[in-house]
């Protein structure tokens, strides 16, 4: 991993990261084109490029029922279980997060709330390959389901042979979603934005892809909403003296193993505590099942800051602003107040990220690329909407008449004022 070695009184900056930008032109012109060519063609545009990129002739995108069945009963029970395990925990997360919707009455009368609405239709995207995760449906289709969306589907590339992942389709089934599309790509976006034939467009897509997903998540945005374009998974670990190097070591590899652009951090005190932790990682790597992603991620990607003082790791983590940053220092929560940006925080040693990958409740879609000095995690406020809601009465609009008039006036534009103008006359009549 890269090193950089910070003395007393040096801050760590930009410059010492080499983020590249989740933009990518290439991919932005050719979903471009198949956005354009599905919003035309519909279905025998879909077909077409399904055939072209999937390698997949198919009469019917709609997955079957008896298809869904047959594959579940594939289903190992003891994954079975697990899943919903999971599913139970991040519905009841969910649930505690929920928002509601909130009126006021000043003492004039006049009401104002924010009334909290579900979106109708959603449509998630389940990547295909190495990027299949169970986990991914239920972190998005559960605070969908709990928010109140009424329709909510699965879009998923279509394999070669026809076959169906077990696992998947399982989330699909606790989650309640059944409407489940053989589609992928750009032209999966399309046709969930702006709808075929045979597929009812949504006004949200959320779910995670590649850079052509990605890309075409940017163009529709706009005619529909979309969750955030997601760069590759990141870590950051903050260890003091106290910390397991073993521990450490296997939690930046689980990071690196989603992605060889996947980026690793260690922000430690000692030059000899990193030495350690990456003996600690050449151990590990010897019994890893995905050692070529997670070497290239960290040969590549990785960085190692050393510290000379808290207070610098502290400013270390704010500029990396990283989706995932573990504490294993010995007092973590004493130091959550320093912490300004991160997607998700882990706590102590007991605390690996895969805690909150699978099962711990809070949402696994976090901001990536730094983009958590500004969002959040995936929640249930994604999955609604708020309309504001005003009644004013006869005493609130004799309250405020004149400076609506006196505004309305300076914008030159008569009919506002005169729609108050009008009103306060019949009150003063009355
Ligand atoms: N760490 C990934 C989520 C994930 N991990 C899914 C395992 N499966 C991005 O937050
Ligand atoms: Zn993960």
């Amino acid at each position: 991993m890269r090193r950089v070695v910070l003395n007393a009184g040096e801050k760590f900056n930009n410059g010492h990261l080499k983020r590249t930008s989740a933009f990518n032109a290439q991919a932005l012109k050719a979903a471009t084109d198949i956005v354009d060519a599905v919003r035309e063609g519909g279905d025998a545009a879909l077909r077409d490029f399904t055939a072209r990129f999937d390698g997949v002739e198919l009469e019917s995108f709609r997955v079957s029922q008896e298809a869904i069945d047959a594959a579940l009963a594939t289903l190992d029970p003891n994954l079975a279980k697990s899943l919903q395990h999971a599913a139970d925990q991040v519905r009841e997360f969910h649930e505690r997060q929920l928002q509601e919707s909130m009126f006021a009455v000043r003492p004039n009368g006049a009401l104002i709330g924010s009334k909290l609405t579900p979106i109708e239709a959603v449509g998630i995207y389940v990547p295909g390959g190495r990027a299949l995760y169970p986990s991914s449906v239920i972190m998005n289709a559960i605070p969908a389901q709990v928010a109140g969306v009424e329709r909510i589907v699965c879009v998923t590339p279509p394999t070669k042979d026809g076959s169906l992942d077990p696992a998947v389709l399982e989330a699909c089934r606790i989650c309640g979603v059944s409407e489940i599309y053989s589609i992928g790509g750009a032209q999966a976006i399309a046709a969930l934005a702006y709808g075929t034939e045979t597929i009812e467009p949504v006004n949200k897509i959320t779910g995670p892809g590649n850079a052509y997903v990605a890309a075409a998540k940017k163009i529709v945005m706009g005619d529909v909403g979309i969750d955030m374009i997601a760069g590759p998974s990141e870590v950051c670990v903050v260890a003091d003296e106290t910390a397991d190097p073993k521990m450490v070591a296997i939690d930046l590899m689980a990071q690196a193993e989603h992605d060889p652009l996947a980026s690793c951090y260690l922000v430690c005190f000692d030059a000899a505590y990193a030495d350690a932790v990456e003996a600690n990682i050449e151990q590990h790597m010897k019994r890893s099942t995905r050692a070529d992603i997670t070497t290239a991620s960290l040969r590549d990607q990785g960085l190692i800051v050393v510290c000379p003082d808290m207070e610098t790791a502290m400013g270390a983590v704010n500029v990396i602003a990283p989706e995932h940053l573990e504490m294993h220092i010995a007092n973590a929560m004493g130091q959550l107040g320093a912490v300004r940006n991160a997607g998700a925080i882990f706590l102590g040693e007991w605390t690996p990220e895969a805690v909150g990958d699978y099962v711990a409740g809070p949402n696994h879609t976090l901001p990536t690329g730094g983009t958590a000095k500004f969002s959040s995690p995936l929640g249930t406020m994604d999955f609604m909407k708020h309309s504001s809601v005003i009644q004013y009465t006869r005493q609130s609009l004799a309250d405020d008449g004149d400076a609506i008039v006196a505004i309305a006036d300076r914008e030159g534009l008569w009919s506002h004022a005169e729609s108050v103008r009008l009103r306060l006359q019949e009150l003063n009549r009355g």
